[in-house]
């Protein structure tokens, strides 16, 4: 029996472009999580600093928080089994060209920086993330 958890998705700005929301977090419904929160936001640069923190000081957090804040995102908390995990599978690999097919990189993008989607890698990141991608909303 799986244990029921939060976790954070957060429909990056490529995606939003391109018309995928929808098609993006109805897989999430289908398979089973209930969406319990839900916010479309243009992160400020601070915001995206924040929310990467744990990449601060590699090469590429520059074009992170430069794309990640470049326009609006969807972040929605789902609840349900195993819900991290479970996510991130459904997610697939960092690398979309290499994400399997069937997975949401898999399907919608090739990109790295620009890879469609986020998804909390733990219990701990989904707290810290979603109290910053959620600080000073209403709701
Ligand atoms: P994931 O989103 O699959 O958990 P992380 O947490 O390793 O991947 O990386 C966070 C984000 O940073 C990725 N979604 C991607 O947009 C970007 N990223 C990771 N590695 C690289 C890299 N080598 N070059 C550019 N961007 C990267």
């Amino acid at each position: 029996m799986s244990t029921s958890e939060e976790t954070l998705v957060v429909v990056k700005p490529d995606a939003v472009r391109r018309g995928l929301v929808g098609d993006i977090l109805k897989r999430f419904e289908a398979k089973g999580f209930s969406i319990v929160r839900l916010r479309m936001t243009t992160m400020t640069k601070a915001q995206a600093e924040e929310f990467y923190e744990v990449h601060r000081g590699k090469p590429f957090f520059g074009d992170l928080v430069a794309f990640i804040s470049s326009g609006p995102v969807v972040g929605a908390v789902l609840s349900g089994g195993d819900a991290v995990a479970c996510v991130r599978r459904m997610v697939g690999a960092t690398k979309s060209w290499e994400a399997e097919a069937g997975t949401i990189r898999g399907d919608f993008g090739l990109g790295l920086t620009d890879n469609v989607i986020h998804a909390s890698d733990s219990p701990d990141s989904f707290r810290k993330e979603s109290s910053t991608f959620f600080r000073n909303a209403a709701g």
